[in-house]
């Protein structure tokens, strides 16, 4: 039997820190009171907040230089789910999990499922992979995948989608998202219009193919592994794909995905305005596609991007229903804690989104107050939201303090003893 964490020791570690917290909850209720908040309303939605894990994740990652292996790192899907089972025991957000297929390719999917779901985890998304080869693979993709010139190839790389598809209903998935590092390094190289063609016929035909009840993420990126020229490489053309597909296609953003200083929230309030945000894969860059802990380096943003989302919910727009997911690749932290922070960092932003007084915000910008509107939104930003958290986690039996509690609990020395390094095959490197 594997080692898990305990129930009774997450409540005994809780035991160690409450009686503090109840003494700054209730600070914090009685400040919140005076701005009109009720500090209970916001435990609901801290509760409430749900994002999904990406089984890639719990390994480290590597760069193109290196892969620094961690220790205990999973050996296979059912070790993967065991560390997501951690993840979700101590921060209670994250019962859903997206797969990336092959690796995570099950020999049953009936097991793979039942044991997900013993562990009161479930399957969010699927992710299809066509941009590495596997082993005995017949076509290569070397020169690209769903674009590719030999329509050979395209079609390879759609049957590897159909696949997924079939496997995603096996797994009860909710979505599949499709991201291809197609195009060209070189200028000359690829056919600019040409690949998009290519692009949108193969996207067709998984689209014919999606089964009901499933949604179709299309996620662009500006660039890498295509350094020049990547075929769906931003959010407009991602938009003019999925109104090309069809009502059960969006647009995922992956935070990572775009040119530095641009105005992401900006790309979010459009996607929701145009009925086609599907989702997100959160992270957080200082310079590229960097896949760092969310909320590390702009913790500003990630705020701002849940202003927008918020301001959706509470509008009650219309066929709004994003799937949050983290995208992340760790290569100096142990994934299981960057993976807490992340979690906990976006149900920060997600509380603190609740504090922005609207009716307020509004008034300010009739009148054309940029003072008055900004300081209501930093109003909301700076205020330490800390003892919702940490309260809201608490009352769904996780950890008052989830890094704490899982460096205490020593998970992780004990998955190195369970998971030899010598018997670990290759993780995809992201
Ligand atoms: C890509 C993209 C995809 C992810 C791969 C591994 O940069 O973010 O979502 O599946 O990395
Ligand atoms: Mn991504
Ligand atoms: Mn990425």
């Amino acid at each position: 039997m594997s080692f898990r964490i305990d129930e009774e020791f997450v409540l005994r570690e809780n035991q160690k820190a409450l009686s503090w917290l109840e003494e700054d909850y209730a600070h914090l209720g009685r400040q919140l009171l005076r701005r009109g908040v009720e500090i209970e309303r916001l435990a609901e939605r801290a509760i409430a907040f749900r994002v999904a894990v990406p089984s890639w994740g719990v390994g480290t990652g590597g760069t193109r230089f290196a892969r620094f292996a961690g220790p205990g790192e999973p050996r296979s899907v059912f070790e993967k789910l065991d560390d997501c089972e951690a993840i979700q025991r101590l921060v209670r957000v994250t019962p859903g999990i997206s797969l990336h297929i092959p690796w995570d390719e099950p020999d049953s999917a009936a097991e793979l499922k039942s044991y997900a779901a013993a562990r009161g985890l479930f399957f969010d998304s699927m992710n299809s992979n066509t941009f590495q080869d596997q082993p005995g693979q017949k076509l290569s993709y070397k020169f690209g995948s769903l674009t590719h010139a030999d329509p050979a190839v395209r079609r390879q790389a759609v049957e590897h989608n159909l696949h997924c598809l079939e496997l995603g209903v096996k797994l009860g998935a909710r979505s599949h998202t499709v991201w291809v590092g197609d195009g060209g390094n070189f200028p000359g190289q690829v056919h600019i219009r040409r690949a998009l063609e290519r692009y949108l016929e193969s996207l067709r035909a998984i689209y014919a193919a999606l089964p009901d009840g499933l949604r179709m993420y299309i996620e662009h990126k500006l660039y890498e592994p295509a350094f020049y020229s990547t075929v769906l490489n931003d959010w407009g053309t991602s938009y003019y794909c999925t109104r090309e597909l069809g009502p059960r296609a969006y647009s995922l953003v992956d935070l990572g995905h775009h040119a530095p200083n641009v105005n992401i929230e900006m790309i979010v309030a459009r996607l929701i305005q145009l009925g086609k945000l599907g989702g997100f894969h959160f992270n957080d860059s200082k310079y590229g596609d960097d896949d760092l802990d969310a909320g590390s380096i702009k913790p500003f943003q990630l705020f701002l991007i849940f202003h927008e989302l918020v301001d959706a919910e509470r509008d009650a727009t219309p066929g709004f229903d994003p799937a949050y997911m983290l995208d992340q690749s760790h290569n100096v932290t142990d994934p299981v804690e960057s993976l807490m922070t992340s979690a906990v960092e976006l149900v920060r932003a997600y509380v603190q989104a609740h504090l922005v007084d609207r009716a307020a915000l509004l008034e300010a910008q009739e009148r054309n107050d940029a003072i008055a509107a900004l300081q209501l939104l930093k109003q909301a930003f700076t205020t330490d939201v800390g003892p919702v958290l940490a309260m809201a986690r608490h009352r769904a039996g996780g950890a008052i303090d989830p890094l704490a509690a899982y460096r205490a609990s020593g998970y992780r020395g004990r998955k190195a003893q369970e998971r030899p390094a010598a018997a670990r095959q290759g993780a995809g490197i992201v």
